[in-house]
């Protein structure tokens, strides 16, 4: 029935032929800025949430009809109705608004936190115990190896978020310059997976400052394949005579590479590695393999290189690494 209807249908009773003329004119005096009113709104979504609102705008249409003349007390008592109809209907707008509610906020049912995007236990807290990045911890500078004499000490340090990944070598009969390569790496996640799959990233490479300086020497950059970094370096010195007197020189450079992996449900997870590779030798004309006395620097599981350290003159007297552990972050 229409709102019209139904007013006129509620105000016919009990009223005489007159009087029902009067009261129909003032009722449609009085339904028409309802009408109006109700004709320039469009309840949204957002409205159904706020029914009080609505209400307020009936309560302003009972008002316009207080103001007309002869039964304008009915008239405005009718208004009040068509006020309330709107109310009505604005409620039936709010249950609806409501079972929406109900659908997105379903009761949690805990379960054993996993790193998903999600909150399983039901704590408000998401995916808490999961990786978020990576933290180098302090720096320790590994023996040197390397016995010449008479250069100048130096030492680089990579980023925090970069790794000696490979070294560039400059020969020219024996190591005659030195350059770490730092690569930047990072947290990465596989959200393919469930639980999601966590593992490092590698990104750019840089080089670190070259000591010495300058060189003559033919340039040549030696670097762990990808996804592995260094934790070891191996050099071979030769005397220039077979008494082994005097001053001895690089001739030769071995790395050692391996891939930093963590298991992120360990106590205190960090980068850790297993089952070095290495690289090598890389070698000058000079070399001599009876005359060359191999000296290693591994590095235990657990460190990485960080960077380099040494010294160096015209050529490269002794070459240390420089180490750390990685951290792995836990929200
Ligand atoms: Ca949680
Ligand atoms: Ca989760």
């Amino acid at each position: 029935m229409s709102r019209l209807a139904r007013h006129t249908k509620g105000a016919l009773a009990g009223y005489s032929t007159v009087v029902l003329a009067a009261r129909l004119l003032a009722l449609i005096a009085a339904s028409v800025p309802v009408a109006m009113a109700c004709s320039f709104y469009a309840p949204s979504t957002e409205d159904y949430a706020r029914p009080r609102q609505l209400e307020g705008m009936g309560g302003a249409n009972g008002q316009g009809g207080d103001s007309g003349v002869g039964a304008s007390g009915n008239g405005g008592g009718s208004a009040g109705l068509a006020g309330e109809g709107t109310v009505s209907e604005a409620g039936a707008g709010g249950e609806a608004g409501e079972a929406g509610g109900t659908g997105g906020g379903a009761p949690c049912a805990p379960a054993p936190e996993r790193c998903n995007g999600v909150d399983d236990d039901c704590d408000n807290i998401i995916d808490e115990g999961c990786p978020t990045g990576f933290l180098r911890a302090s720096t320790t500078k590994e023996t040197s190896l390397g016995d010449s004499t008479g250069g100048t000490t130096f030492a680089d340090l990579c980023a925090n978020d970069e790794l000696i990944v490979g070294l560039q070598l400059g020969f020219s009969g024996w190591l005659y310059q030195l350059t770490g390569i730092c690569q930047r790496y990072s947290l990465a996640v596989n959200t393919q997976l469930t639980p999601w799959k966590y593992s490092v990233a590698f990104e750019a490479t840089r080089l670190l400052p070259s000591h010495p300086a300058s060189t003559n020497g033919a340039l040549q950059q030696v670097s762990c394949a990808a996804g592995m970094v260094l934790v070891g370096v191996h050099v071979y010195e030769q005397y220039g005579n077979a008494a082994h007197t005097g001053n001895p020189y690089i001739t030769g450079l071995s790395i050692s590479c391996a891939a930093p992996t963590f298991d992120p449900s360990a106590t205190n997870p960090q980068l850790t590695w297993a089952g070095a590779v290495e690289l090598g030798p890389f070698i000058d004309s000079s070399f001599n393999a009876s005359e060359a006395l191999r000296k290693d620097q591994l590095l235990s599981n657990g460190r990485l290189v960080v960077g380099l350290h040494g010294s160096a003159g015209f050529w490269v007297d002794n070459v240390g690494l420089t180490s750390s552990s990685v951290q792995v972050l836990i929200k």
